[in-house]
């Protein structure tokens, strides 16, 4: 009787990289080891935006605060103490936003002084860090 060729067991070839050296799956080296890396994550706050009313001779006092109130959601003391600064430094901060958020103020404010016929300047721009 024919002998039976004895099989012999098989022995994974030998590696020619090192495992988990990162390799292109490709290039049939890593043997599709998954490489892990470590990596530290850097999240960022968002930038903020302050809106600043700017003086000007035109605009009623009055008017000024209403809008602080009204938009900047301020007690009439705050708000009176903001238009007051705005009125003797030349601009005041009204509140700081979100960028969109504080296009958005920016864009109301503007609107409901042209509607009342005040030549009222408000901006936004980025909170300095
Ligand atoms: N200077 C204006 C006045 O004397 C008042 C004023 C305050 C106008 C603040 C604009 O953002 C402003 N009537």
């Amino acid at each position: 009787m024919k002998s039976m060729a004895t099989k012999s067991p098989k022995v994974p070839a030998p590696q020619k990289a090192p495992i988990n050296t990162p390799s292109k799956p490709e290039d049939g080296q890593g043997g599709g080891a998954v490489v892990l890396e470590r990596r530290t994550q850097k999240v960022m706050p968002p930038q903020m935006y302050q809106v600043v009313l700017l003086n000007d001779d035109y605009t009623p006092m009055e008017f000024v605060v209403v809008v602080i109130q009204e938009f900047f959601n301020k007690d009439r003391e705050a708000a009176t103490q903001i238009m007051l600064k705005i009125h003797l430094d030349g601009k005041g901060v009204c509140g700081v936003f979100s960028k969109d958020v504080a296009a958005s103020k920016v864009d109301q404010v503007t609107e409901a002084a042209r509607r009342n016929g005040h030549p009222l300047q408000c901006i936004s721009e980025p909170v300095e860090l």
